[in-house]
């Protein structure tokens, strides 16, 4: 049997970079994307992969990107984020912009350009990492509650229109990651992304990684469909047990 291939977007950190790793360890060939191509490459030197560049929210690239994948196993549709965390009434349109055109349509243009290569495959899998934010709203974070609710919706509603196809969806709606995630989210201000992991014991990238690699490794009739997790000190979006800090 040839080698099985995943294709994990959004691997130059965090989440990505954890789940390319883990599958790697599974034996799969992994292609890893990102924008920041020193880091990808670095990383598929590490682990044996393939690295290219990868812009989801650019037609082109994406075209570039899936047209070098021959062959796909496993989707990891990872690449995603947050900018800014503002009230409706202030809502910064380019954020919004940024975040649905990273998390919705990236989503959308890569899985729409794969799905026949993992139809093909026989046994196909399609990870979409969500949200919490995908299940709920919270004050402030319409931006990107709004776009991981889209986000989701067009992963389930994949598992629909694919029944009878050779390809499973596995969505994973994470709660609290320490990542790059905040750090972003607040435009490279660090001391305000480490307060939202300050007193808890957040979840960390390689956590999830691990629930990506337990669902690619079921046999071919376990649909494993939607898989919450959050840190034991999370019940919900906003909502922690924090130990006090000095
Ligand atoms: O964040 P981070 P996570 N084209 O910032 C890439 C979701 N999530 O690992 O292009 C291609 O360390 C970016 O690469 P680069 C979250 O919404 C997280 O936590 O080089 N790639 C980087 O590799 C997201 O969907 C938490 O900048 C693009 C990666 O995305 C997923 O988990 C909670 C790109 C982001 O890595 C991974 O995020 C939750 C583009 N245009 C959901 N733009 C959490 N951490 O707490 C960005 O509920 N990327």
């Amino acid at each position: 049997m040839s080698t099985r291939t995943a294709v994990v977007t959004g691997a130059s950190s965090g989440i990505g970079e954890a789940t390319a790793r883990e599958l790697a360890k599974q034996g799969y060939h992994v292609y890893v994307g990102a924008r920041r191509f020193d880091r990808v490459q670095r990383l598929a030197e590490e682990i044996g992969g393939t690295a290219l560049e990868l812009d989801v929210t650019s037609e082109d690239s994406v075209r570039g990107f899936t047209d070098a994948v021959e062959r796909v196993d496993v989707l990891v549709n990872n690449a995603g984020g947050a900018k800014g965390l503002a009230p409706v009434l202030e809502a910064d349109l380019d954020d919004w912009r940024w975040m649905w055109e990273t998390n919705v349509l990236g989503t959308l243009r890569v899985t729409k350009a794969l799905l026949p290569k993992l139809i093909a495959s026989g046994d196909g899998l399609i990870v979409t990492v969500t949200s919490i934010a995908a299940m709920h709203t919270y004050d402030n974070g319409a931006g990107y509650t709004s776009a991981k609710h889209a986000q989701g919706v067009l992963h389930r509603t994949l598992r629909g229109e694919l029944l009878g196809q050779p390809v499973r969806l596995t969505e994973i709606a994470p709660g609290a990651v320490e990542t790059e995630f905040s750090l972003v989210r607040f435009d490279g201000d660090a001391e305000r992304a480490a307060k939202v992991y300050e007193g808890i014991d957040p979840l960390y990238a390689e956590d999830i990684a691990q629930i990506v690699a337990f669902a690619a490794s079921r046999p071919a009739h376990v649909n494993l469909d939607t898989i919450v997790v959050k840190p034991r000190d999370q019940e919900g979006p906003g909502r922690f047990s924090r130990r006090p800090t000095n």
